[in-house]
């Protein structure tokens, strides 16, 4: 299997997520990339190639301008009112009973365009965001060129991010930017499917009114767990897009059969669909050691996964997203690659 990898993925490193009512170390960090990338090279999984930029244009048919702007500014303008020492994080939303009404000063802003205070902006925030985006892309662009399959190693991860909004270690939605470059090269129906252990909130969002991209989710349940305000089996899609999102929240404590059962109902889902093409959001957070998950997958539970997706015979693009256990992120991850390459 082709990867695509940058080692800007490193350049995001932030010094502190607030959690648990602490300012706590990320566990968002360079080491998971790099682990994963060891474990590639180690299995032979496949050749390793750097993306190439997409540049701005490409950005935009995912997310707004003025985001955009907003992130690539960020960094120097908190560091012109607070210096350097610390990461830029958000304190107060425009939630219920306030108006969504962008602020002009960097505490505002942030705020405007966070939807977590568990997600740092750092001086490197940006430059390893598009690296990301582009490993994505760059990986769409084979898929597009007729490679079977590829896989976007990259970091920071994506799914939570939405068109407008930063959130859950995520800044541009790399696999939406796949799906989207996949569309703009010719296919006519996209299935994206997550599999991380966090429900992919900014994907369903920047898609949820279109019939082009299929998204679907198994992920836990939001009402116990991040993001908590979406993701939950009633969301089917809105206008156009109706029919065409599939959540399947599962509760802590969910084991691989339950977790392979609801798979199962979810590539049925795309099979019916018949889309051009696959993007997998490829989270192993749901593996039993994670340190912020509650799922119950082993590592021998991940190359099934890779098998069941191989069934669907789609081009396929992996986008690489959660998994937390930094020791077992490469075997697990690398594992579903496997496990579909054998299948
Ligand atoms: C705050 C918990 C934040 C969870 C972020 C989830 C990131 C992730 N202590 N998304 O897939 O893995
Ligand atoms: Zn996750």
């Amino acid at each position: 299997m082709q990867i695509v990898y940058s080692a800007d993925h490193a350049r995001q490193h932030g010094r502190g997520e607030l959690t648990d009512g602490r300012l706590m170390p990320v566990v968002e960090k360079p080491a998971r990339a790099e682990m994963v990338l060891k474990r590639a090279q180690e299995v032979g999984l496949g050749d390793i190639m750097p993306p190439r930029d997409f540049g701005r244009e490409a950005l935009v048919r995912i997310h707004r301008p003025d985001y955009l702007a907003f992130l690539e500014g960020a960094w120097a303008e908190w560091e012109a009112e607070r210096g350097g020492e610390t990461d830029c994080l958000p304190l107060i939303w425009p939630v219920r009973n306030l108006r969504a009404v962008c602020p002009t000063h960097i505490d505002g802003k942030v705020s405007y365009y966070a939807l977590d205070a568990g997600t740092p902006i750092t001086p490197g925030t940006w430059t390893a965001a598009r690296a990301s985006a582009n490993v994505a892309m760059t990986a769409a662009d084979l898929v597009a060129d007729g490679t079977r399959a590829a896989f976007a190693l990259g970091r920071p991860p994506g799914h939570h991010a939405t068109a407008d909004q930063l959130g859950g270690y995520c800044f541009l939605n790399n696999a939406a930017l796949a799906a989207q470059r996949l569309l703009d090269r010719g296919a006519e129906r996209v299935a994206v499917l997550d599999v991380d252990y966090h429900h992919g909130n900014g994907t369903q969002a920047i898609f949820e009114d279109r019939a082009d991209v299929l998204f679907c989710s198994l992920h836990a349940d939001p009402k116990q767990e991040f993001p908590y305000f979406l993701g939950h089996a009633d969301e089917t899609g809105t206008g156009a897009g109706e029919g065409y999102t599939v959540n399947a929240p599962l509760p802590w404590g969910t084991t691989a059969e339950a977790w392979m059962a609801a798979l199962e109902r979810l590539c049925q889902r795309i099979e019916s669909y018949a889309p051009d093409a696959l993007v997998v959001s490829l989270g192993v957070d749901t593996y039993k050691g994670d340190p912020i998950s509650r799922f119950a997958l082993d590592t021998s539970d991940f190359p099934p996964i890779g098998a069941r997706l191989a069934k669907l015979a789609l081009p396929t693009t992996f986008v690489m997203e959660g998994g937390y256990a930094v020791e077992e992120i490469g075997v697990n991850a690398v594992g579903v690659l496997q496990g579909f390459e054998g299948g």
